[in-house]
């Protein structure tokens, strides 16, 4: 089991696009283990794109990405930080595969409605930048019996 930081990001919120998006990864069979709406402040957003301040497109997403509220979500399941990645698709719309959450709603590299922790350090990161352990509430799925077999 893992668990991976989703944010649906301002475009998201605003296009009214968050119960569709979250429904894909519900249909997935994966587990909502966190969730709540928030608005991102300058520094939180200077620390969830830490690796990215200093570059020349940084200004723009921090205003972006500070523009309206998110919805920020801790999604577990079998290999959930790959899973879910794969489900979001490229970076930009326009080059994600059509059938990817990226590639069916977004024609933008900015406003890419999703963003998704891309491996298992930026996880624990991200998930402690947003949620305090006591946020999480964990349980056992009672459809896991129908979603994948006891060996798998
Ligand atoms: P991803 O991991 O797919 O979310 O993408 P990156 O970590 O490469 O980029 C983080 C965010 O910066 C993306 F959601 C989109 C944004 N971005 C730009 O706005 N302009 C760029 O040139 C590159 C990325």
């Amino acid at each position: 089991m893992e668990r991976t930081l989703v944010l649906l990001k301002p475009d998201c919120v605003q296009r009214r696009l968050i119960g569709r998006i979250l429904a894909r990864f519900e249909d997935k069979g994966l587990n909502f283990v966190a969730m709540k709406m928030l608005q991102i402040t300058p520094e939180l957003a200077r620390q969830h794109y830490a690796e990215h301040v200093e570059k020349p497109f940084y200004p723009n997403l921090e205003a972006f990405i500070t523009s309206a509220p998110v919805v920020a979500v801790a999604v577990e399941g079998v290999e959930a930080i790959r899973v879910v990645r794969e489900m979001l698709g490229a970076t930009s719309g326009l080059a994600a595969l059509a059938g990817t959450i990226r590639g069916d709603f977004s024609g933008s590299r900015q406003m890419n409605l999703v963003h998704a922790s891309d491996g298992p350090q930026a996880a624990t990161r991200e998930l402690e930048l947003f949620f305090r352990p006591e946020e999480l509430c964990p349980y056992d799925p009672l459809v896991a019996s129908v979603l994948r077999a006891a060996d798998e």
